[in-house]
């Protein structure tokens, strides 16, 4: 196997820590979140063709967790706007150092500012597009209110917000067919039992989900005009709100 395959969780591992964004994670982190997000390659293309569409002339987009910025590159790509920036952040150093090494090596052309720094400390200026994939998830529940309505604050009519998340049912028999489901595709894409059953151990705690009817009502609570569902398989979502 090689270097950047993710077998992290292939062992049994007598203790399970909390999962961390450390550096064996961000070492193999395209192969992890290839195989364990479904939807995510689409998810991030189009967060780049929603960026596209929604960038305006002068202003400043987003992306909060970018980790190795796969999204901050499919966005950097597809923006025409004049005088855009993109302003990538994540609080992981070893993904932060990764990620600066992608943006230097890409060759288009729309500014990036990459910041080692916690979501919660961002000033949202001028701001068109904000793209937040997969990132709500780890960040304090108690926390993403304040959060959701700076970011609404920040955003100039008739911007967007590009929200992924894993979520939760409250219907109990959703929940289990969805967590089936999405288990399946780990099996399918290479994942021993072992691994989910680690991994969702570490998860445990770390990653929170919200369900769906609890985002629609924070985001509505935050500003935001509309919400929709433009992606989902499974218990993974993409929300587009709209300022
Ligand atoms: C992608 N969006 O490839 N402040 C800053 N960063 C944070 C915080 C925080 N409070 N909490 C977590 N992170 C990416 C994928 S991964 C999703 C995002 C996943 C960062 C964390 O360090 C990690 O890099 C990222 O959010 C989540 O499109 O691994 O499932």
């Amino acid at each position: 196997m090689s270097d950047s395959h993710d077998s992290l969780f292939a062992q049994p591992l007598g203790r399970i820590e909390g999962f961390s964004f450390d550096e064996q994670v961000a070492r193999v982190f395209p192969d992890m979140v290839g195989r364990s997000v479904p939807g995510y390659s689409t998810i991030v293309a189009q967060s780049g063709s929603l960026a596209e569409r929604y960038a305006t002339p002068g202003s400043q987009v987003y992306d909060l967790g970018c980790s190795l910025g796969a999204t901050t590159l499919a966005m950097r790509r597809r923006i025409h706007a004049p005088d855009c920036r993109i302003i990538a952040v994540d609080n992981s150093e070893p993904m932060i150092r990764r990620c600066r090494e992608a943006i230097d090596t890409d060759t288009s052309t729309v500014p990036v500012e990459v910041v080692l720094g916690d979501i919660a400390d961002v000033e949202f200026e001028r701001a068109s597009v904000v793209a937040m994939n997969f990132t709500l998830q780890f960040f304090a529940p108690a926390q993403r209110p304040a959060l959701l309505k700076r970011i609404a604050d920040g955003l100039l009519p008739g911007g967007a917000l590009i929200l992924s998340e894993k979520i939760a049912f409250s219907d109990p028999q959703q929940q289990v067919l969805h967590t089936e489901m999405y288990h399946s595709f780990k099996r399918a894409n290479g994942y021993s039992d072992l691994e989910i059953s680690q991994k969702r151990s570490a998860l445990e705690d770390v990653l929170i989900p919200d369900t769906l009817p609890a985002h629609y009502e924070r985001l509505k609570n935050a500003g935001f005009s509309s919400a929709e569902v433009w992606f989902q398989c499974f218990n993974f979502v993409s929300i587009i709100a709209l300022r």
